[in-house]
């Protein structure tokens, strides 16, 4: 009745902002994605008769916060009559400051409650599961670009072009550690209702993942760059037209996108996206990746910068 599952973080280059069935979180728009290698979240589901209440262990500290979502996504998975669990989720970069550490631990732990109760699901099961939990967590079940689809009444994910056919790095420059003041669930619900850029948003979203995709199959890497800015930028243009308006950047985001600008007028294959918090994401090629991280960690503001080369799917680390 214990199992362990290992998922990645994922970083999407064509967004999801907004959803169309709050019941079902099902998501407003497709999305596309990286998975990560370097950055991981190990989750361990053990369910025990025994006990009376859920209990949720993050890096060594007991979490009540998330709890009340993981135990939801454990009645989605296994059962609301199942037994409770003990869960103990670990992972090696900041949580919940806008690095996707939900996306890794919902796809990690819908991995890991399945396999504790026996249950066998499919990939493609279980991606609509971590996705009912918490839409980016659907596209952490697989690896490399990532595309996921609104299809009728439910989601399709599958993989574009594998990790190894077209290993992008990812550097991560962090300008802020803590938890984000508003979270992305809220933020993108505000938007729907108030911001008078979201129905263009979701209207244009087609567009950019035929965009995407096509950038990607042709390993197009100047194609990727000018959708995938374009987007992320539309996304954050509607949070702040929402009211109250949500500002997830800080000055030192704008200096990175900054620093990003000076190394692309070098002529270096480098893009940069945010999501849900301050951080920058500088996309390039690995033979650039060292001038960028370089440049990022000499940014103004920048803690520091973590790199990663694009990973594999969601996987188990033991049954037991
Ligand atoms: C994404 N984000 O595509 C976008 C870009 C943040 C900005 O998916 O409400 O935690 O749990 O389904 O997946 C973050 O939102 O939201 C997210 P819910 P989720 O990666």
């Amino acid at each position: 009745m214990r199992a362990t599952a290992i998922a990645q973080p994922n970083i999407a280059l064509i967004k999801y902002w907004g959803k169309r069935d709050h019941e079902r979180n099902l998501p407003a728009v497709g999305s596309i994605s990286v998975t990560l290698r370097d950055l991981f979240t190990t989750m361990q589901v053990e369910l025990d008769d025994g006990l009376s209440y859920d209990k949720l262990i993050v890096n060594g500290a007991v979490d009540e916060a998330m709890l009340p979502r993981l135990s939801a996504c454990l009645d989605l998975v296994v059962g609301s009559g199942r037994p409770r669990a003990q869960i103990i989720s670990k992972s090696n970069f900041p949580i919940a400051a806008g690095l996707a550490s939900s996306a890794s631990a919902f796809a990690a732990a819908t991995m890991a409650a399945a396999n504790a109760a026996d249950k066998s699901f499919s990939l493609a099961d279980l991606a609509s599961l971590a996705g009912r939990a918490s839409g980016s967590a659907a596209r952490s079940l697989y690896g490399g670009f990532v595309e996921l689809k609104n299809s009728g009444d439910d989601i399709v994910v599958a993989t574009l072009c594998e990790s190894d056919s077209w290993p992008l790095t990812v550097v991560v420059a962090i300008t802020e550690s803590g938890p984000k003041a508003v979270g992305s669930t809220t933020a993108m619900e505000l938007s729907r209702q108030t911001s008078p850029f979201y129905a263009r948003w979701v209207e244009q979203q087609e567009h950019d993942l035929d965009m995407a995709r096509d950038a990607i199959f042709r390993r197009d890497f100047e194609q990727l760059a000018a959708i995938a800015e374009h987007n992320c930028l539309k996304m954050h243009s509607v949070m702040w037209t929402s009211r109250p308006p949500t500002v997830y950047w800080n000055s030192a985001t704008m200096r990175c996108l900054h620093t990003v600008r000076k190394l692309q007028g070098r002529g270096l294959s480098v893009f940069f996206t945010m999501d849900a918090g301050p951080q920058v994401k500088a996309i390039c090629l690995p033979e650039h990746a060292e001038e960028v991280q370089k440049a990022l960690a000499e940014t103004a503001g920048v803690s520091d910068v973590m790199v990663s080369g694009l990973g594999e799917a969601a996987r188990l680390a033991d049954v037991t």
